[in-house]
């Protein structure tokens, strides 16, 4: 039998009212235990809030933004096995302890809700350092949560107990701190509960609830553009404006450094190259004309949107126009189809492609982040354009110069398949040396694709059309392939553009040179 239940937030510790930066589900959704359902941030911890039973959504009670406490419901879940959300019920065990003027106060991590080994990240003050009360010490990351433990005395550090890459429980020693004369008490976040775990154990905490098997979730976030970054270097990113997927992160692991955030927009300031100087599109009320609807972008499109944007502002386009005589290939490709052999054009496309990529190896390459250097692949993987019920994916065929065209055929339907049912892996979409959009199945005469950098070119072919071709005495009717191809001008010049081309056109109107 299926009742629905109201799903509410656990007990998160000390934080009272927390903002939803991510709602991660949505209604109609199948979840599974354990699995996150929103992500919470405050500006010393964010934390994903995982669901106590598995079930279906049926409502959503928050939006993004929202600021929510324990006890909010967040959703409406149908279980079928009728299980009861079950609140994290980790009991504050903090002593506050005013500390003595001057003395030497050992700093344990403070009741972290039910996390145990939770691995340090950050190490942001060294000996010496003076401190005011609630400025953060370490930072600590889980699989759900990324936390700051604030110290809770003015003071200076005299010792450092702990190191980056440990891993430590609540009552660990963190460091020594030399309390200042002025500190104030420390202010007691407590809800009363209270035995203290150490003597000296200090009152301000984060505590979050207990991770699920959440490794592979934030493998995923990473693998989708999201960024592995501490809370405090989010809030940063967030008052300078800065998109976090697009700063590179030389910490631990690819994580965002607050340096990394700095340097990312002192590039941009010296760089001349600020979005903000781009006019504006204005905001409009449409529905002041006629009916309107709301509908949400997928989350396809809204990362494939950042990428195409990217690439449309920082690769100067040119785009080559030509067409090919594809007489004889369509000869070839009728006589496999009667033989029960089904190849569409776009393999033979690939295969001349690679032969055209080995006369110029320039168009299989990259720019350095530098701009400087060119780095040519000497290996001919080819991103393939699908169209899929969410958006466009660019799946990868590899090696396709030593594939056979049935080989690439069976790929293409296999990969093109699990692109279409959401099944493709991390590392499908990756390793491309240039890439291929095919129109040519649906209809149109020409079209300009966008290029798909870091990669510097991209082939656009539209639908073959029978066509009279003048032979010198008369005309003749010939089919003719549409082809557009888009390069990054920094790396290609027109005439390299137009030679590629023309090779194209040579390698794809003589089926031997294919074979
Ligand atoms: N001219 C004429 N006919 C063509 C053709 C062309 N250039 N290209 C394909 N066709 C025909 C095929 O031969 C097939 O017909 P038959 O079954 O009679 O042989 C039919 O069109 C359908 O082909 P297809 O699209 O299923 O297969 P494909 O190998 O050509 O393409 C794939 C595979 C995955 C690339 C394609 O399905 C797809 O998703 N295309 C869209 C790519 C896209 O969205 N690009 C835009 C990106 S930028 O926004």
């Amino acid at each position: 039998m299926s009742n629905v239940q109201k799903i509410e937030l656990p007990d998160i510790g000390d934080f009272d009212e927390v903002e939803v930066i991510e709602v991660l589900v949505n209604v109609g959704d199948t979840i599974e235990a354990d699995s996150s359902i929103i992500t919470l941030e405050s500006d010393k911890a964010s934390m994903e809030i995982p669901s106590p039973a598995a079930g279906i959504v049926k409502e959503l009670h928050i939006n993004v933004g929202d600021k929510i406490a324990q006890g909010s419901v967040i959703l409406s879940l149908e279980s079928a096995e009728g299980g009861t959300p079950v609140a994290d019920e980790s009991a504050d065990t903090d002593a506050d302890k005013a500390p003595v003027a001057n003395e030497i106060m050992p700093i344990y991590v403070p009741n972290i809700g039910d996390f145990e080994s939770v691995e340090i990240i950050e190490v942001l003050v060294g000996e010496g350092d003076e401190l005011y009360q609630n400025d953060s010490l370490i930072t600590l990351e889980s699989d759900k949560a990324s936390m700051e433990i604030p110290t809770p005395v003015d003071g200076l550090v005299k010792a450092l107990h702990i190191k980056v890459g440990e891993h430590v429980s609540q009552g660990d020693h963190i460091l020594d701190i030399e309390v200042a004369a002025s500190t104030p008490e420390p202010v007691s976040q407590t809800d009363e509960a209270d035995t203290p775990s150490t003597a000296e154990a200090p009152t301000n905490r984060a505590s979050a609830p207990a991770p699920a098997a959440g490794l592979d979730q934030r493998k995923a976030n990473v693998a989708q553009g999201q960024s592995h970054a501490s809370p405090s270097v989010r809030k940063l990113a967030r008052e300078l404006g800065v998109d976090l997927s697009t700063v590179g992160g030389t910490g631990q692991k690819g994580r965002v450094m607050a340096t990394d955030v700095k340097a990312h927009v002192k590039q941009i300031l010296t760089s001349g190259n600020i979005g903000g100087g781009l006019p504006k599109i204005p905001t409009i009320d449409f529905s002041q004309f006629g009916e309107t609807e709301v509908v949400e972008l997928s989350r396809i499109n809204k990362l494939s949107g950042k990428h195409l944007s990217a690439c449309w502002l920082n690769v100067p386009h040119v785009t080559q126009f030509d067409e090919v005589n594809i007489d004889q290939m369509e000869a070839f490709r009728q006589e496999q189809k009667a033989k029960g052999v089904k190849l569409t054009p776009l393999v033979f496309i690939m295969k001349a492609v690679v032969q055209a990529l080995k006369l110029h190896p320039r168009f299989n390459a990259s720019l350095d982040e530098s701009g400087d250097n060119l780095i040519v692949k000497k290996y001919y993987n080819i991103g393939i354009a699908v169209d899929t019920p969410n958006g466009l994916l660019v799946p990868v065929i590899r090696d396709v110069d030593s594939k056979s065209l049935v080989a690439l055929a069976d790929e293409l339907r296999e990969v093109s398949g699990r692109a279409r049912e959401g099944k493709l892996k991390t590392e499908d979409l990756q390793g491309a040396g240039f890439s291929i959009s095919s129109l040519g199945g649906i209809g149109g005469t020409q079209f300009t694709p966008i290029v798909n950098a870091p990669e510097v070119a991209i082939l656009g072919v539209s639908r073959s059309q029978t066509k009279p071709v003048w032979d010198g005495k008369n005309f003749a009717p010939a089919l003719m392939l549409p082809l557009a191809l888009s390069y990054d001008h920094r790396v290609i010049d027109g005439a390299q553009g137009a030679r590629f081309i023309a090779d194209l056109n040579s390698i794809l109107s003589d089926i031997r040179e294919i074979l």
